[in-house]
């Protein structure tokens, strides 16, 4: 069975975070393992707080679970602070974990801070530049490139800038780079747009009118490593984990009082 990290921060709610990503690796057929770089207070409503963990104690569940098992895939999410950057960067380069997959966490939807500014710089100089795949939404896209990010054409002016800031990082191994600029929140129907240095492509799906779309976004780039790790090409993977989001919105459980999570044992279709 195919084994995948995902270094992210811990909803207990369960609709973000690494227990959305633990479901979607199940779900995709997949083990998966974890390590947490934030405790977060939340639920369906709000975030009321985060626990940030050292990089010591993400260094001392990272090390373990890879030196153990063979990687296929490592997908991060919430990584709050410098420290933590760069302690998932260093495992993601000396080990050299394949199939990087890089879910550029700023704010949840409920508005809160899941990383500071210095972090930001730190992600763009340091792990960025590692990533198979980037996968930024509207309000991360904006945030990276320093540029409004308001329909189709600047998700594509975007999705090749965000290309250009990882031209250069602080590490030799450069990954497959390609970036998935997502428009969910943009009205009409959701497209995304890819841009992997060659070619742009767009992928449109119909809108789900639903409320329940906590971890959205989490649960795509863990679909995204899953299908990636199973040897899909990055079109490919990003097409079929459309669809499963799709279905896992569509076939929403309806838990909690605010944005409710997902259905994360949505069928895959192969
Ligand atoms: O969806 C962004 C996100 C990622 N990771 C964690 C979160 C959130 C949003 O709330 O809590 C742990």
């Amino acid at each position: 069975m195919l084994t995948i990290l995902t270094i992210a921060g811990f909803d207990p709610s369960g609709g973000a975070g690494i227990l959305a990503d633990i479901k979607t690796f199940a779900a995709m057929g997949c083990f998966g393992t974890a390590a947490i770089t934030s405790i977060t207070s939340q639920n369906t409503q709000a975030v009321y707080g985060a626990y940030h963990q050292s990089a010591e104690v993400l260094m001392a569940q990272i090390e373990p679970v890879v030196a153990d098992f063979e990687i296929a895939a490592v997908k991060t999410g919430m990584l709050p602070t410098g420290e933590t950057i760069l302690a998932a960067t260093e495992a993601i380069y000396r080990h050299s974990l394949p199939n990087v997959v890089i879910d550029p966490v700023i704010r949840s939807t409920s508005g809160f801070d899941l990383i500071d500014e210095a972090a930001m710089r730190c992600l763009i100089t340091h792990l960025l530049p590692l990533a198979d795949v980037i996968t930024p939404n509207l309000v991360e896209a904006e945030r990276l490139t320093q540029h409004e990010v308001r329909d189709l054409t600047g998700m594509k002016r975007a999705a090749h800038g965000i290309y250009e800031l990882c031209e250069t990082g602080s590490y030799s191994r450069v990954g497959r780079r390609a970036v998935l600029v997502k428009g969910g929140h943009l009205a009409g129907d959701a497209v995304d747009v890819l841009y992997d240095g060659r070619e742009l492509r767009e992928f449109r799906s119909p809108r789900i009118e639903t409320t329940s779309t906590h971890g959205t976004g989490c649960t795509l780039s863990a679909a995204i490593a899953a299908l990636l790790a199973k040897g899909f090409d990055l079109n490919s993977a990003v097409e079929r984990a459309k669809c499963y989001i799709n279905d896992a919105l569509r076939t929403a459980p309806g838990l909690g009082h605010g944005a409710g999570p997902l259905n994360h044992m949505a069928p895959v279709t192969e």
